[in-house]
């Protein structure tokens, strides 16, 4: 095949690691960054192929997020800016597992068959973006060349970008729109520029925000954006630079996963401050203060999690929907469908929220019984909760470890922007524009921390909360997380929901049978999908008794 004529030199350029073996999990490939070499070329081939097919930009990002800064990893964006299709995903697999060039060879001649890709003409781009670790460079070299190994495709380096600003470069190109970074900065800025205006006059002003970037990309980007918002005070730490370890006792995944409070942070200092953490990739963020702790006078660090950022964005989204339906002076049963809000010239607005097995039992209660929302739980990975999402004409979604966004049916923001105006009262046409800027704020392909950080901000300033008064919603159930190791997790498989293991029943008998020692326990266990271990979830009254059910639970598993 012409199309291939280069791709053998190149392979051999690039052999692969033996006794490896890849998978394509929740967020792409991972390994050790020094042994990645291979998989980002033949990623780099699959996303050339992936291009010819759609005849549109794909993206390709070096991350591994919020792993060790020795780790990487390589992860697609699809033409719509969302994480690439379920049955490439198998194509990315055979090609990174294939033994040598020939076999490689093959599996690519057999994709090309598979999905009929004409060669030549159109010619295929791909977008490159990479974070801050050290193996990025040259892993971009490799993509690069894996990129042009196949023939008329070309690859564009677009830099260091966070992975969620790679997802929407994507999008805005295919969309024929500008898809530069200054371009995602403006809209981003530019939207929340606007719901202020849109907002109560006489706006609260909160203090000084602090963020701890994870020592990550998400430094220099959050300061870019910070720089264009004035009214949006910014202290940043954990920018880098020497001896600042990515990801080491720092970032989002560190703060949720430990509930301890991430270095340069102290809480006598920092005492009730309004701080936040990305991750190494700047798609997850948890908000956190340090305040008198709820058993004693010691001072403690109070976790907002992804599901609390959740319940926060859900009131906020449900206000609007509750003001356009008052706004048609509609008279319906409205107490008795609290879920669906009926706009007359659209119909029921379909709004629903999506969880996994790990949002805070406290959490869910409160968005069912308080907000009297759709709940809907898939398992773990942006992947899932993002299709469960676009179900909904307004889809939010979030795992409580920070990752999630706010997702609107085109079709909806559309009738929004073409009929919002003709709604009788003021506030509904206020609320219709609120609606239409938030859908400008959110990436649509996958959660992003700066957009998630600006709604909040905005949040707090309509409501004139402090981080304390939003973090009294609800009380989270205490619970405790353990990992397994030294068992094989490919043992077990879980209910869709992750709540049951379905492998080995008499397990889930046993798990059954601690947790009903619990008030208010909850208990699962459910393999990792990026790493070789087993977790254990437990909930229960207090700390003390969710830490012993985590262990009692761990200990079944042994
Ligand atoms: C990945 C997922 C994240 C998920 C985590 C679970 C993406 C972009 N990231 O980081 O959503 O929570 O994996 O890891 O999908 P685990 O399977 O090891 O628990
Ligand atoms: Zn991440």
């Amino acid at each position: 095949l012409d199309l291939l004529s280069r791709l053998r030199e190149a392979a051999d350029e690039f052999p692969p690691p033996p006794g490896e073996k890849y998978s394509y999990g929740t967020a792409g490939f991972r390994a050790d960054g020094s042994r990645l070499g291979s998989t980002v070329f033949r990623t780099g081939v699959l996303a050339a192929l992936r291009s010819l097919k759609t005849e549109k930009v794909i993206g390709l990002v070096i991350t591994a997020s919020h792993n060790h800064e020795h780790h990487n990893g390589i992860k697609i964006a699809d033409p719509d800016g969302g994480m690439l299709t379920l049955d490439w995903e198998e194509y990315a697999e055979m090609m990174a597992n294939a033994g040598n060039s020939d076999l490689l060879l093959k599996v690519v001649e057999d994709v090309i068959k598979r999905e009929d890709i004409q060669g030549g003409s159109p010619s295929g781009k791909v977008f490159l973006a990479r974070d801050t670790r050290s193996t990025g460079p040259a892993l971009i070299e490799a993509a690069r060349k894996g990129i042009e190994a196949v023939q008329g495709v070309v690859a564009e380096n677009k830099g260091i970008l966070t992975t969620p600003q790679l997802h929407w470069m994507v999008r805005a190109t295919n969309k024929d729109e500008i898809g530069s970074e200054l371009q995602y900065f403006q809209t981003l800025s530019n939207a929340f520029r606007l719901l202020l205006d849109l907002g109560p006059s006489n706006l609260f002003k909160p203090e000084t925000l602090i963020v701890d970037a994870s020592n990550g990309v998400g430094a220099s980007k959050i300061l870019e954006l910070g720089q264009k918002l004035e009214a949006l005070d910014m202290e940043i730490r954990n920018t880098g630079g020497k001896g600042n370890v990515l990801n080491y006792l720092v970032g989002a995944d560190f703060v949720q996963k430990e509930k301890v409070f991430p270095l340069n942070f102290d809480a006598s200092s920092d005492q009730d401050k309004r701080c936040v953490s990305v991750d190494g990739d700047a798609d997850r963020l948890v908000y956190f203060y340090f305040g008198p702790s709820q058993t004693d006078k010691s001072l403690a660090m109070h976790l907002l999690d992804g599901d609390k950022i959740m319940a926060l964005f859900s009131s906020f989204i449900l206000d609007q929907l509750r003001m356009m339906e008052k706004s048609t002076n509609f008279v319906g049963e409205s107490d008795s469908r609290p879920p669906n809000v009926v706009i007359p010239g659209y119909g029921t607005v379909k709004l629903g929220v999506v969880q996994t097995a790990y949002a805070n039992g406290a959490s869910t209660n409160y968005l069912q019984q308080k907000l009297g929302l759709e709940v809907a739980l898939t398992p773990t990975g942006v992947k899932h909760l993002h299709a469960r999402a676009e179900a909904y004409d307004i889809g939010i979604y979030f795992e409580a470890n920070g990752h999630g966004t706010i997702l609107m049916q085109e079709s909806f923001v559309d009738w929004l922007r073409e009929h919002g105006n003709t709604l009788p009262s003021v506030e509904g046409r206020t609320a219709v524009k609120r609606l239409v800027a938030v859908s400008e704020l959110f990436n649509s392909g996958v959660g992003d921390a700066l957009s998630g950080i600006l709604m909040v901000e905005i949040i707090l300033r309509y409501r004139e909360w402090s981080i304390q008064q939003w973090d009294s919603i609800y009380t989270d159930l205490p619970s405790k997380q353990l990992t397994i190791k030294g068992v094989d997790r490919s043992l077990i498989t879980t209910t869709a929901d992750e709540t049951r293991v379905k492998s080995i029943p008499q397990l889930q008998d046993a798990i059954d049978v601690e947790v009903a020692k619990y008030k208010a326990g909850r208990s699962f266990v459910r393999p990792s999908g990026t790493e070789n271990l087993v977790r254990v979830y437990a909930e229960a009254a207090t700390q003390e008794s969710a830490v012993t059910l985590a262990e009692a639970v761990g200990r079944l598993i042994l």
